[in-house]
């Protein structure tokens, strides 16, 4: 495309600013601007734009007179079932994972911004005393529950792993798994797979200019995966694989059951072509989304989207009738996935995050705003559950599945020191529940050992664990020489 043709789409859609300063461009510089150009479809970011223009304008409608809570029979939680049935889901998720039924999907495209790191989320320091990653935890739970499938089941299947990275931090994601080695999992059962870019508007619809040869581009919301899965193919990977089931679940969350049997068992089971894993509510302005219906279709609705009257409705047991928080943590048939990326991915609402955002102003000065000047647009995930045949939700513990790294250490909610003292208190109830006695703070175990608590009696029962350790896998003794010590 030449800068003539660049030239007509420009004024076509109103954005000729994005080459005012053109002749004061080097080469180097023209070059990059006019591929960063030829690679937006002004067409459909126009569309974007005019949909998000309707939030913009009017800002959030609250949705309380259209809510449901989730209907019994489409809701089901662990703590509550009955532990033959929880067996037999359990047993089941195994088995679809013995016979390579599941493939997972980690969303890691996300900028950190909160986290204040410009590097990917997974590569974290969380400072715990093995000196893991969120990266290497997820990868490990998924060796470890490929052999539990094994050992119970009798027959070996590898999960898939599909990585959704963006353009800014595909790179060293992909570095990262190189230098480590996949951790001790095969390279081509790793799929890297980037996300879309969307250009940041200002509120009346121009695209901003960042620099004077760059567009301010930010990625396209967790919800850009159905895009991004029909673009690179992953589908159709998918079905040549043979993948039927797919876990789908954020990078932050050290707790995260990857691949996790028992949600896994339970959708299969219901037949569902999707469901959402949550968390009760701890209280009414807990900020998490709720899984609902609305208008008999079901969404996850924004803690800011609802007033405090209904997020503070009770039952009559007095429980929070809104409180299936969401968790960033979702099962879809591959069937339904490919649906959604190539049919319902369309349809998606936008979503629009008034941001500070950097831009150079008609002089050619680079400005850093001090209040909010313009919009990224976003799509969400689960806004494709309303296209669900048939959707359910499971129930879980917050102690045991969720703890996410989202702010930086001074917030002191949901950051480093956080992450790290839920994942050892869980791991210390494990150990005691394995008859191990704990007399000191920093008790670890490693994912290669034990999936949630099971495989860990031969090791701890009786023992005494008074400085800090990390509990091995016999694995890792021999081949990582870690420097925790084995027992
Ligand atoms: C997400 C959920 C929210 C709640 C919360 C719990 C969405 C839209 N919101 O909110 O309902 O469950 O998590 O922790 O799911 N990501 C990408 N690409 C992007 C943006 C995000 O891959 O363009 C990933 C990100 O790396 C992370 C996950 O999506 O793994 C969630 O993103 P977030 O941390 O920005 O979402 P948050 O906390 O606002």
């Amino acid at each position: 495309m030449s800068l003539n043709e660049i030239e007509d789409t420009l004024f076509a859609y109103n954005q000729q600013h994005l080459i005012q300063y053109w002749k004061e461009l080097t080469e180097e510089d023209q070059l990059s601007l006019i591929t960063q150009l030829k690679n937006i479809n002004f067409n459909n970011v126009s569309n974007l734009f005019q949909k998000a223009q309707t939030y913009i304008q009017e800002g959030i409608q609250k949705l309380d007179d259209h809510m449901k809570p989730v209907p019994r029979n489409k809701f089901e939680a662990e703590l509550k079932l009955d532990t033959k049935v929880l067996e037999e889901y359990f047993l089941l998720g195994l088995k679809e994972i013995s016979k390579g039924h599941v493939g997972v999907i980690l969303l890691a495209g996300g900028q950190g911004s909160r986290l204040g790191v410009t590097y990917p989320k997974g590569m974290f320091p969380l400072e715990l005393p093995s000196g893991k990653t969120l990266f290497q935890i997820q990868a490990e739970r998924i060796r470890r529950i490929q052999k539990l499938a094994e050992e119970r089941t009798g027959k070996y299947g590898k999960i898939c792993w599909f990585i959704m990275t963006s353009e800014e931090n595909h790179e060293p994601t992909e570095n990262y798994f190189n230098k480590h080695g996949y951790f001790g999992l095969n390279k081509e059962d790793v799929i890297l797979f980037r996300q879309g870019l969307l250009p940041c508007f200002t509120f009346d619809g121009k695209i901003i200019l960042e620099d004077k040869n760059r567009i301010a581009l930010a990625p396209d919301g967790n919800g850009g995966i159905y895009k991004a899965l029909q673009k690179n193919h992953i589908v159709e990977h998918m079905k040549k694989r043979n993948i039927k089931y797919v876990h789908v679940h954020s990078v932050d969350n050290i707790l995260v059951k990857v691949a996790d049997p028992s949600f896994i068992g339970y959708c299969v089971k219901k037949g569902a072509d999707c469901g959402a894993k949550v968390i009760p509510k701890e209280n009414p302005h807990d900020a998490l989304g709720v899984v609902c219906e609305v208008n008999g279709k079901f969404q996850v609705v924004e803690y800011s989207e609802i007033t405090d009257k209904t997020a503070n409705l009770r039952n009559e047991e007095g429980e929070l009738v809104f409180s299936a928080g969401s968790i960033c943590n979702h099962f879809f048939t591959s069937d339904f996935l490919e649906k959604a990326s190539t049919v319902y991915e369309k349809e998606l609402k936008p979503h629009v995050a008034k941001k500070k955002i950097p831009y150079i102003d008609e002089s050619g000065n680079r400005i850093q705003p001090k209040t909010p000047n313009g919009v990224k647009i976003e799509k969400f995930i689960f806004d494709v559950f309303e296209y669900s045949q048939n959707f359910v939700t499971w129930e879980v513990p917050r102690n045991a599945e969720f703890s996410p790294l989202k702010n930086c250490e001074s917030v002191h909610k949901d950051c480093p020191s956080t992450c790290k003292r839920d994942l050892l208190l869980l791991h210390k109830s494990y150990i005691q529940k394995a008859g191990g006695i704990v007399k000191c703070e920093e008790l670890e175990i490693s994912p290669l050992l034990s999936y949630a608590g099971e495989n860990l009696e031969s090791k701890v029962k009786g023992k005494v664990f008074d400085k800090c350790t990390v509990i091995l896998s016999d694995e890792e003794v021999v081949v990582n020489g870690f420097k925790a010590l084995p027992l």
